[in-house]
């Protein structure tokens, strides 16, 4: 079937970690541009790039105070055009980040509703209520911690899913509607590709806010998410289906991808029917452990769902918001055998798939950042202080042998401090080094581009001793992943293409992958 996004490998860029050009010890959108190389060369088909917008930058630019500028910590709208237009040239296509859940306080629409009052129509394009006394309108909870109601200094109450200076958008608006569309249409128009769909579950509220009937601790989620007052309710998908009109208006080719956390493949499925959205992702598979019958099981019931709609699976390991999958599979040389397996199980997948700035240098979550410097919002949970997502957001060390690693090359540190230890990981030293994670990537996604049998299609699983995944892909393609205690055997005729580790007199070791060429 047709389309690039069927199978495209996409490769997440935290703007503000990738590379700095200004010397300011902050990534920018020139630092990307004059790096786009490095990810063609890498062999991905695509940047998606975290939000770039106007912003004070309380949620690291996803509270966004004017979708069609550029922060001036990012650069200029000229900087954005450049960049679509450098890495089109390389052959790389963009997906830019679309916030429609909520705005910052800062936007003028916010501001606007704060200065009109109770009972305003600039009021109508947020959730204002007023309370219980002196109690929030309902005990919904933000997903940052606390209740999800932030009081008005005239006494009413707004909504916010996350942080306060993220008022919710009251989705039933027309305007609201009305404007998301038309800034598709002016970064489809500047030459993105595609958009991902920020907390695209999140979109309308129940129009009753009724309570949750929970406890003040806990996020309760009730058994049929289809019935939860604010995630993944049913009247979503009619926006996204017109969101899907937009997009055809510039050709087949603009696309979107749904960050929808939503419980069950089943319902995953329903933002991709094919007049909605084109993928979202998959993050069953992130939150899956390094066990072989769940893997199994969440890989059967997601090309099940999606299948029967028509859709392509998007696997992911890592992002912006998750402890990075080195650390989560046990960190140290543990952690680094399973995330070079886990890379090979994902690439040999049908569908496409999302890599995080890093991994390919197999980084890990930087566990001991100075409190003073962390910037992400933390927050209390059951009494206990929930971690902000800093350590997976630290900047990528490119080459020298001492912080800031060429991410920066001013007087500046980098904005949050790298490892020492990140002198082995640079770029520049994996470049040099056939067994570094980078070599791995290269020659997988390289391998994965000319191979007839990768990409989107179907899967056969193998028979296999306890704790190996194995399946083949047609033609003459397979995969065996040992997640299991003692070293496994391949297939008699299978011919060694990738291992993600040395072999063991033929023979894969536990935590190991292998492609082969079969028949
Ligand atoms: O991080 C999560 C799970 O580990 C999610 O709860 C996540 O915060 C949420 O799904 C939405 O994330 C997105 O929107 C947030 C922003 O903070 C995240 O960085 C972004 O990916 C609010 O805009």
């Amino acid at each position: 079937m047709d389309g690039w996004w069927r199978d495209a490998v996409v490769y997440e860029v935290y703007v503000r970690s990738f590379a700095d050009s200004g010397g300011d010890g902050t990534g920018d959108l020139a630092g990307l541009r004059a790096r786009l190389g490095y990810l063609a060369e890498l062999g991905v088909d695509a940047v998606w790039t975290t939000p770039w917008y106007r912003s004070p930058m309380v949620d690291g630019g996803y509270d966004v105070e004017d979708h069609r500028s550029v922060d001036p910590l990012f650069g200029t709208d000229a900087d954005a055009v450049a960049l679509i237009t450098e890495a089109h040239r390389l052959g790389l296509r963009v997906v830019i980040d679309v916030v429609p859940n909520h705005t910052s306080d800062r936007h003028r629409w916010f501001r606007a509703a704060l200065a009109a009052g109770p009972g305003s129509p600039e009021r109508a394009r947020y959730h204002f209520r007023p309370g219980r006394g002196d109690r929030p309108p309902n005990d919904w909870r933000s997903v940052f911690g606390g209740p999800a109601w932030t009081r008005a200094p005239d006494g009413e109450w707004y909504l916010h899913l996350f942080a306060p200076e993220q008022p919710d958008l009251d989705w039933e608006h027309p305007e609201v509607r009305a404007d998301f569309e038309d800034l598709l249409r002016f970064w489809f128009a500047r030459g993105v590709d595609g958009v991902r769909i920020d907390v695209a579950h999140g979109l309308l509220k129940d129009p009753e806010y009724p309570d949750l009937g929970v406890d003040d601790e806990e996020i309760v989620r009730p058994p049929d998410r289809s019935r939860h007052p604010h995630w993944d309710r049913d009247g979503v998908h009619e926006i996204y289906r017109s969101w899907r009109r937009v997009a055809a208006e510039f050709g087949p080719d603009r696309v979107f991808v749904a960050e929808a956390w939503v419980d069950r493949p089943d319902r995953l499925a329903r933002y991709v029917r094919p007049d909605e959205l084109h993928t979202a992702f998959n993050f069953d598979f992130l939150r899956c452990a390094w066990d072989p019958a769940a893997l199994r099981e969440v890989i059967d019931r997601t090309l099940a769902a999606l299948h029967a709609v028509g859709a392509p699976a998007t696997w992911v390991l890592s992002n912006h918001d998750v402890v990075r999958h080195v650390t989560r599979f046990g960190g140290g040389r543990l952690g680094t055998r399973r995330a070079r397996a886990a890379l090979l199980l994902m690439l040999a997948l049908p569908g496409g798939a999302y890599l995080y700035q890093g991994e390919e240098l197999g980084l890990a979550e930087v566990e001991d950042l100075p409190e003073e410097l962390l910037a992400d919002p933390t927050w209390e949970r059951s009494g206990r202080t929930r971690r902000g997502r800093d350590g997976c957001r630290v900047p990528l060390p490119w080459s020298g042998t001492e912080p800031p690693f060429g991410f920066t090359d001013g007087g500046a540190p980098a904005w949050l401090p790298q490892p020492a230890g990140w002198r082995t990981l640079t770029a520049e030293a994996q470049a040099a080094d056939p067994a570094s994670m980078l070599a791995l990537y290269r020659t997988a996604l390289a391998l994965r581009r000319e191979h007839p049998a990768l990409g989107d299609g179907t899967m056969t699983w193998s028979p296999a001793p306890e704790g190996v995944l194995s399946f083949t892909r047609e033609p003459g393609f397979g995969c065996v992943v040992n997640l299991g205690d003692g070293p496994c055997g391949l297939p008699g005729d299978a011919r060694v293409v990738l291992a993600s580790g040395p072999l063991d007199g033929g023979r894969v070791p536990p935590d190991t992958a292998v492609w082969f060429g079969v028949g």
